[in-house]
């Protein structure tokens, strides 16, 4: 996974205002935030708007944040270094380059992530890769353990560390552990074709709370418990698992959206909005901006763009697709071959359609300032949000929150990301279907005024209510023991 986008999805999601998390953490205990990768306080300011605002929001004064310093060496550290930025501990260690290969390229991308996505035919398992994965979350939890203190609450990131909880309670940590998913949670079928699927659930069962993006997901977990490790979870999703009591919860992840819409209003007015518009002239932008990741739906979503153009010709020249694909997780092989389909794909669209001044697909992989990005949101007549398979998707969120709201663009949304069980509102396709996600295209580029407005006015409330400030909150109230789900 590209880890500085994941960084600024993460900083995002923590983005909890000061003063209520700070009276929150004076009435709770102090909060460590673990994740793979940590943000550097280094970083700040390295991208307008991202890494830097994140940071701000990230982790209030007091707290600190544990994880990978994103550094190789010859062998994973054993003990933390640590930085103080504005009240807020920065934790790192470096792993060792074997553990970097077999851990993050190996098992938790080569493996888990596309399982997790549903991709079981691309599952790269091997033994000596999770091994080592089961070692770094070990060296995590090893280097974790001396920072502690006794009332600490614990709140564990993401796929990469599914088993650090267990190897905690190895080690004798009795403090609240919360751990938070990230991506979807498979069917038992589907995670019985994993080997340690067994052990994995034992170790993300090993925590107080265990948090999903959806309530599919939480179900799936609790049936993959009732299955792999034959407990009994009650209605309220609560367990009992070696001598602790379990609870399976959902928060869905949001964005601070207030901020983001500021966001796009000062984007309009650079320079890169502008070399947009005239570039695009009179036409509409369709939109979609991705890591190049095949649970993106990419491809697909090529071959309907390519769809529109042929079933509805009267878009023909009146329209221009642009896809930004940052690059993510290039020492993957999948990622690789995912990079050389889209280049091909592209070109016969360009080839077929084109005409000599004008290009219908515009596809970019380098990386592109996050201001920039709001900018083209709000430029876009059309949101193209359709992966295969997505945790919740923020982009969707993102591009509701950059809209003008008197003349707001369509958001349209594959019915497998997460976001779309609360953005109903959008139009939402099965991206397996290019005819449909064209036909959608198509209804989005035609739709009249006061349609557009009325749904974005309520995906707008949606977006706004479910912010990256609630999903803390939420999270660590049940961290916290304070809210039943
Ligand atoms: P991701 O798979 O990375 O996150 P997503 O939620 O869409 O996916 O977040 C991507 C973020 O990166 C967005 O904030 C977007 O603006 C930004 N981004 C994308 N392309 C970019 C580019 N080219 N340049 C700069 N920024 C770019 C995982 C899960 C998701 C889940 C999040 C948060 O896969 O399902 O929503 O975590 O939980």
């Amino acid at each position: 996974m590209n880890e500085v986008l994941k960084n600024k999805v993460l900083s995002r999601s923590f983005s909890v205002e000061r003063a209520s998390m700070a009276g929150l953490q004076a009435k709770m205990k102090r909060t460590i935030i673990v994740s793979n990768r940590v943000p550097s306080p280094h970083e700040k300011g390295a991208t307008a708007g991202g890494l830097a605002v994140g940071l701000a929001d990230a982790a209030t004064p007091g707290s600190m944040w544990f994880g990978w310093s994103g550094k190789r060496a010859l062998e994973t550290s054993t003990k933390a270094e640590m930085v103080t930025a504005d009240g807020v501990t920065y934790a790192t260690i470096d792993l060792g380059e074997r553990d970097y290969t077999r851990f993050y390229n190996g098992f938790a991308n080569g493996a888990l992530w596309p399982l997790f996505h549903f991709r079981s035919g691309l599952l790269m398992f091997s033994r000596p890769d999770y091994e080592a994965y089961r070692a770094v979350n070990r060296a995590f939890a090893k280097a974790l353990l001396p920072l502690l203190q006794p009332d600490d609450l614990i709140w564990i990131h993401d796929y990469q560390l599914l088993t650090m909880a267990a190897e905690l309670r190895e080690l004798g940590v009795v403090n609240r552990i919360g751990f938070f998913m990230h991506i979807p949670f498979v069917p038992p079928a589907l995670l019985a074709v994993l080997p340690p699927a067994a052990e994995l659930l034992a170790g993300m069962s090993a925590c107080d709370v265990v948090g999903f993006q959806t309530e599919r997901d939480r179900l799936a977990y609790l049936d993959c418990a009732k299955a792999f490790l034959n407990v009994n979870p009650d209605r309220e999703g609560r367990f009992a698992f070696r001598e602790r009591q379990v609870q399976a919860v959902t928060t869905p992840i949001g964005i601070d959206a207030d901020r983001f819409t500021e966001l796009a209003e000062r984007a309009e007015l650079t320079g890169d909005a502008k070399r947009l518009n005239e570039s695009l002239g009179e036409r509409a932008l369709v939109l979609g901006v991705d890591r190049l990741d095949y649970s993106k739906g990419l491809p697909q979503r090529f071959d309907a763009f390519g769809r529109l153009l042929y079933c509805f010709p009267q878009h023909l020249r009146k329209v221009a697709f642009l896809q930004i694909a940052a690059r993510s997780r290039q020492e993957v092989g999948s990622y690789q071959t995912l990079r050389r389909e889209l280049d091909r794909r592209a070109g016969d669209i360009n080839g077929e359609f084109s005409d000599f001044d004008w290009v219908p697909l515009r596809y970019m992989t380098h990386p592109v300032k996050r201001t920039a990005i709001a900018g083209f949101y709000r430029r876009a007549r059309v949101g193209l949000v359709t992966p295969l398979r997505d945790g919740m998707n923020l982009v969707a969120k993102e591009y509701v929150a950059a809209q003008y709201e008197a003349n707001p663009g369509v958001l349209v949304l594959s019915r497998f990301a997460g976001a779309a069980d609360e953005l109903t509102e959008a139009l939402i396709v099965n991206p397996f279907d290019a005819d449909e996600v064209a036909e959608a295209i198509h209804t989005a580029l035609t739709m009249p005024l006061q349609e557009r407005q009325s749904r974005h006015k309520s995906l707008l409330a949606k977006v706004r209510h479910t912010t990256a400030r609630r999903f803390c909150s939420d999270f660590l109230d049940h961290l916290n023991g304070g809210v039943q789900h």
